[in-house]
């Protein structure tokens, strides 16, 4: 009789030829072993493996131009500039803005959502004003809003999802009133790989006036994000999750509303004259780049992009959604998993748990086996809370990725069961 793992296994031996990524050469940390078998790393959700010419652009930049921007007048300083900004014309050219002026660097999604935060909805809030967010947010898209709400009295209104973790639209569209300030939603959730009806939700808000900053971290490198198309108020996203470096991110703000906000950080590069008695500001973008930047990065994060440009967010998208139909198809004939978040609409993400087996017992022996996954609650503890269940193990997938290692990931998680059920 033949295992259930060889059962499942059997439609990969044959030398499928969808089993392979072309870009896997670029990405040297993805070969090497742990624990002694091929690392497959499946916890791009957490962050991307950088490929060759990212790490060569950063160590480029330390090699030859290494200078401070905006201010020196010799030549390095200039060819440092000229690469920074250089850098977010590629930023603003990937996301389809309109202007660098609304291209800001920081450190990540977090940063930013933080300066919107603060910035733009504190300074507008009163406690008979609200702040529209959903029930499947990573820890970064709530905590600023609960803060903001505590310092002016404001109210946080939570768009619930459903058993599949798709977005209640009729309660979505109830919830934002004349009183809502701000709309903050992911584009596509971390924890269960919902893609959120982004248009629509910027449709419902617009009618009433209402501003709404999209949570791109994980959107950026699954998606096309065109932000005029979306026409969103607001973008944040991370570098890191798009074979860029840690360290460095982007908000995008529509520049009407970044030239109305004040500054979130002050001190030096984000000022335009200062005497004892006041400070002029920069002009955007710099008035939020307070200090030096993360220049390297920056760079970094462009050469990432020009990566990713170059072999296209459709091509990237459709090997994902190969991988994931095809992990979702093996994880439905596994017994007693079940996948968390079914949303008609997903991408890279699959969340599961493993009856009588706890997510990190699952992550464990998956490392065991070379296979890196996530396991606990994703930084989005209220969305395991819908679910009820503590955590799940997750699986996301990234351009890199080939059916062989989900495979190797199935074959793990039946391993774990088997462990598990003696
Ligand atoms: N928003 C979403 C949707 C995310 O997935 C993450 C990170 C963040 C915000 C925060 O990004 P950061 O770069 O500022 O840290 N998500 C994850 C994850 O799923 N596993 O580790 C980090």
């Amino acid at each position: 009789m033949k295992m259930e793992s060889e059962v499942l296994l059997a439609p990969n031996l044959t030398g499928n030829s969808r089993d392979a990524s072309p870009w896997r050469d670029d990405f040297p940390a993805l070969h090497q072993s742990v624990h002694g078998k091929p690392l497959v790393y499946l916890d791009n959700a957490a962050t991307t493996h950088k490929p060759d010419v990212v790490i060569e652009a950063e160590a480029a930049f330390y090699r030859r131009d290494n200078a401070n921007v905006h201010r020196g007048v010799h030549l390095l300083s200039q060819r440092a500039t000229d690469a920074y900004e250089a850098a977010r014309e590629k930023v603003r050219h990937f996301i389809n803005a309109a202007s660098t002026r609304e291209i800001v660097f920081v450190r990540g999604t977090t940063e930013a959502i933080n300066l919107v935060a603060q910035s733009h909805a504190r300074p507008r809030l009163t406690d008979a004003d609200n702040i529209v967010i959903s029930a499947m947010e990573h820890h970064s898209n709530i905590v600023p809003w609960q803060m903001v709400c505590a310092q002016t009295g404001a109210e946080l209104r939570v768009v619930p999802v459903n058993d599949a973790g798709e977005l209640d639209m009729e309660m979505c569209a109830r919830l934002i009133g004349p009183n809502t300030r701000l709309v903050a939603i992911t584009h596509l959730s971390n924890a269960l790989g919902t893609i959120t009806p982004a248009a629509r939700i910027i449709e419902l808000a617009h009618a009433q006036g209402v501003p709404v900053l999209l949570d791109g971290a994980q959107a950026i490198s699954h998606l096309g994000v065109d932000v005029r198309a979306l026409d969103c108020d607001f973008y944040a996203f991370s570098g890191h999750k798009i074979y860029g470096p840690t360290g460095i991110g982007v908000l995008y703000g529509k520049e009407a509303l970044l030239e109305a906000m004040p500054p979130y950080q002050v001190g030096g590069d984000m000022i335009r004259s200062v005497t004892f008695g006041e400070t002029e500001y920069n002009e955007l973008p710099y008035k939020f780049e307070a200090g030096t930047p993360n220049i390297a990065g920056a760079i970094a994060l462009g050469a990432a992009l020009d990566y990713v440009g170059g072999i296209g967010i459709a091509a990237i998208a459709a090997h994902e959604h190969d991988l994931l139909a095809y992990a979702t198809g093996l994880a439905q004939n596994i017994e007693g998993l079940r996948i968390v978040g079914t949303a008609q609409h997903k991408a890279a993400v699959l969340s599961f748990t493993l009856d009588g087996v706890h997510p990190h017992d699952i992550g464990t022996i998956l490392d065991h086996q070379g296979v890196a996954i996530r396991a606990g609650h994703h930084c989005a503890m209220p969305i395991m809370q819908r679910f009820g269940i503590a955590g799940t193990a997750r699986a996301s997938f990234a351009l890199y990725n080939t059916r062989a290692e989900v495979d190797a990931l199935m074959a793990g998680v039946i391993k774990a069961r088997e462990m598990f059920q003696r």
